[in-house]
């Protein structure tokens, strides 16, 4: 199909039906985005200093010391400030990232930002008018979005949702169309869902080359061996969930490190499934197979962090957005946490794995730690989640792009 009437069947299908992809629900529109934007109620940023904190710095914590705010980012320069806030040698952590979510309304991103998670990679966009009013609004969590995913012809994603034709990869489909479509339209990177039957190693690796001439990058969907073995070969560069149905060969995560691939691998949406919400498995990846088990699960990520691949904090949390299943906006991301945590990295590890991790791997250098000159997106902890990780829950403030956050989650 020629891209130009690629696109206006998009488009007719934004405008008109309200097509949802990813997710089983009416995807909000523009209008209804602003609409709920208007009606939030943002305070002026003033300048801030936030006196007697403890910071993390990405390894330790620090002596107390003075962070000042000035508009959306850290300054050094104490002149003009405006208020004064004692920080009572409190623990000052920067805004968390959510490496992989859902969140398609005002309300679920205001859930993010009152749990401290101030930036979100979203992992699909059936309305990029609606996601690109999502993006970057004062006082609310910043959305990186990838819009319309390619996958496979039969896989159980493909089956699950409403997907258009021009998405689903048959042998032979060149998916640079699909790519190109992408960039021209606003989406930040790529997406790829792998499935068994697809895409082929070949698309896959098209995907990839074309994405990088373009200057841009791309993750795959890969929770089961097949898919993500497929996904390593391409050297994409960053691998979403983690295989349950089989161990994953050590050439696999051998390869992983010495192309400096990432993971994301969403313990928390398989921890759901495999105790208290089954019904999560179906919407992972089709049904589960006979060889799935939690345990290959924690044994795939552990491998992955004993050989040194870059882990990144995601939860695949979709809010209350579909209707047969919730998995809470925030929460998540700290239960992301005390999964890393059990699978043996640190605290400070996991921390970076919601920070300065996934803000270098995802290309945005302007957040992850606490230092002048980066934006103001922290979090203010009663406790220290170096001792115990489960702390990062002990919010008592959040400030987002400056903008201090009124109604942050209780501990
Ligand atoms: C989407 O991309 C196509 C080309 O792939 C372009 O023709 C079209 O104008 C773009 N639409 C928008 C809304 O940017
Ligand atoms: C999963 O299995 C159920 C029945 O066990 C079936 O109704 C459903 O269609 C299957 N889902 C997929 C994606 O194959
Ligand atoms: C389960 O694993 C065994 C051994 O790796 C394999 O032979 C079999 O095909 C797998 N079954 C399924 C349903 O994936
Ligand atoms: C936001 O959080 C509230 C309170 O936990 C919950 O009732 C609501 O469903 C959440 N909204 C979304 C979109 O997930
Ligand atoms: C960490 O805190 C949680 C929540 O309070 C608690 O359940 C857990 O036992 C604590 N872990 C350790 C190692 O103290
Ligand atoms: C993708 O294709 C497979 C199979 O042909 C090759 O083994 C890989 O080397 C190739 N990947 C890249 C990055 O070229």
């Amino acid at each position: 199909m020629q891209l130009s009437r690629f696109a206006s069947v998009l488009l007719a299908l934004f405008h008109g039906s309200r097509a949802c992809l990813h997710d089983h629900v009416r995807a909000p529109q523009r209008r209804d985005v602003e609409e709920a934007l208007r009606k939030r109620d943002v305070p002026a940023a003033v300048k801030t200093a936030i006196k007697n904190v403890r910071v993390f710095d990405g390894y330790t914590i620090g002596e107390p010391q003075t962070i000042i705010i000035d508009g959306e980012y850290i300054t050094d320069c104490d002149e003009n400030i405006q208020h004064t806030i004692d920080g009572g040698n409190r623990i000052l952590i920067p805004g968390l990232i959510d490496a992989h979510s859902h969140v398609i309304t005002v309300e679920g991103l205001e859930n993010m930002t009152a749990y401290g998670v101030t930036t979100i990679f979203n992992m699909a966009c059936s309305d990029i008018e609606a996601c690109l009013a999502l993006k970057s609004n004062p006082g609310l969590t910043s959305v990186f979005t990838s819009l319309l995913p390619a996958l496979g012809p039969s896989g159980g994603n493909t089956k699950l949702n409403p997907v258009l034709p021009e998405q689903v990869m048959h042998p032979g489909t060149d998916p640079k169309a699909l790519v190109g479509y992408s960039f021209n339209n606003g989406s930040d990177y790529f997406k790829v869902v792998g499935e068994s039957d697809g895409p082929t190693q070949d698309q896959y690796n098209e995907t990839v080359k074309y994405t990088h001439s373009l200057g841009q990058f791309t993750v795959a969907h890969a929770a089961g061996a097949t898919p993500y073995a497929r996904a390593v070969k391409s050297h994409i560069d960053v691998i979403q969930h983690i295989p349950d149905d089989a161990l994953l060969c050590s050439s696999t995560v051998r390869s992983m490190k010495k192309h400096n691939l990432a993971a994301t691998p969403t313990i928390e949406i398989f921890r759901r499934a495999y105790t208290t919400q089954p019904e999560i498995g179906q919407f992972l990846r089709g049904n589960t197979t006979s060889n799935s088990t939690y345990e290959n699960v924690l044994a795939n990520v552990r491998s992955l962090y004993e050989a040194g691949v870059t882990i990144l904090a995601g939860t695949d949390a979709v809010g209350s957005t579909l209707p047969f299943v919730y998995i809470p906006f925030g929460d998540t991301l700290h239960q992301e946490l005390v999964n890393l945590v059990d699978i043996g990295m640190t605290p400070a590890e996991a921390l970076r794995a919601a920070t300065i991790v996934p803000a270098t791997v995802h290309r945005l250098n302007d957040r992850g730690a606490i230092r002048p000159g980066l934006r103001a997106d922290l979090v203010l902890l009663n406790s220290d989640p170096l001792v115990n990780i489960s702390n990062t829950r002990d919010i008592t403030k959040v400030w987002v792009g400056g903008i201090e956050y009124a109604n942050v989650a209780k501990p």
